[in-house]
């Protein structure tokens, strides 16, 4: 409800005043427009425009379908170069559907994929390596894809956390729990928990379908793990972020009892900012495309809207594992575009991104990274 102008009003005035002017009647605009941190979007920490560009070292048979990459890890720098995990799907056609899909035919772009890895000097030019996680056999938690996943460093091991599929996506819907692997080195070998280490919610509960897009983090001395569920089934997902978290990466894993913590986005992207948590919040929900912050790393605000944000985004996080109440942000990562324009050549590719969430340009940690 509007309230009603005083006669006496006189207009707006040419300078906008610092404090909220308590002598006139404002507009709801006006009255929002305080809560914000700074008049101007661009004067606001946690606001940033995205710019991409194409990678170079990964073959995609020119782009016809059967080769896709997508759904990037954070990247992490070790032995001094940069690592990524992500899903790779190298298959003998597109996919073709849930209907269509057999033992090696995929039903989506995600189906009958086995997680790899790349390393690079620059964050530009990358090589790949190799599988890192394969499929495990049947009845192995994650037997028909392996999919998704993003690594956490604790006390000098590797972790890598994933969705495992236990029938091909788009049977019933995308359902999946969450998997684990670890190792001594970025370089493996990973060996599977062979166990499903976040368990999809009770019935009627809001994550009982999936558990997707694990994304671990180390905050106050713990492991906040955040990820996607989705409220109600296909084809009506309603998508939010929930958090869990363990004082071990191999679990258990209590589930917040505030879940879901965010009520939009898709892909889960997260940092550590000043003594909070910052998220990326895409594609899905009443609060898509926003920049929100948590203090406590629970309850989440919008700190900004923007534009032609990074889908599935794994930034480079200096200090993910070790922020200590003094985050600095982000200034690239790795992203992912998706081609499904047409089913023969769905397929995604992996792009970097590039933004200003950092707090402190001049931290030499950051400056290394801006372009
Ligand atoms: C993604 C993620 C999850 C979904 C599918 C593959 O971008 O949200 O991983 O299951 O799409």
């Amino acid at each position: 409800m509007l309230k009603e102008q005083p006669e006496n009003s006189t207009g707006f005035p040419f300078v906008l005043p610092k404090e909220k002017p308590t002598d006139r009647m404002l507009s709801r605009s006006m009255e929002r427009n305080y809560s914000y941190t700074a008049p101007r979007p661009e004067h606001n920490e946690l606001y940033s425009q995205f710019k991409y560009t194409e990678l170079k070292g990964f073959d995609y048979n020119n782009h016809d379908g059967t080769i896709s990459r997508r759904d990037p890890s954070k990247v992490i720098f070790e032995n001094g170069k940069y690592y990524v995990w992500y899903t790779k799907r190298h298959t003998p056609t597109s996919p073709k559907g849930a209907k269509n899909s057999n033992d090696t035919i995929p039903s989506s772009d995600w189906d009958l994929s086995d997680i790899w890895y790349a390393t690079s000097a620059d964050g530009f030019q990358w090589e790949e390596q190799g599988v890192a996680v394969p499929r495990p056999p049947k009845p192995n938690v994650g037997w028909r894809s392996v999919t998704t996943t993003d690594i956490l460093k604790w006390k000098g091991k590797f972790y890598l956390y994933y969705q495992g599929f236990m029938e091909a996506s788009g049977k019933r819907g995308d359902d999946c729990p969450v998997a684990v692997s670890y190792a001594d080195s970025p370089d493996g070998p990973w060996t599977p928990a062979n166990k499903i280490i976040i368990p999809n919610g009770k019935e009627g509960e809001w994550d009982q379908y999936s558990i997707h897009d694990p994304y671990p983090l180390v905050y106050k001395g713990k492991i906040y793990l955040y990820y996607k569920s989705d409220f109600d089934g296909d084809p009506n997902l309603v998508r939010m972020q929930g958090l869990a978290i363990a004082d071990d990466p191999l679990g258990p894993f209590e589930k917040h009892p505030l879940n879901p913590v965010i009520t939009s986005g898709h892909e889960t992207t997260m940092f550590p900012f000043q003594d909070g948590i910052a998220a990326l919040v895409i594609k899905d929900g009443n609060e898509h495309f926003t920049i929100q912050y948590a203090e406590d790393g629970v309850n989440f605000d919008i700190a900004s809207i923007t534009s032609l944000m990074p889908t599935a985004a794994g930034p480079y996080i200096p200090d993910a594992f070790n922020s200590n109440g003094n985050g600095r942000g982000i200034t690239w990562g790795i992203s992912h575009f998706v081609n499904a324009t047409t089913w023969s050549h769905n397929h995604s590719i992996l792009t970097r991104f590039d933004c200003d969430l950092s707090l402190d340009v001049n931290d030499p940690e950051m400056k290394k990274t801006i372009v």
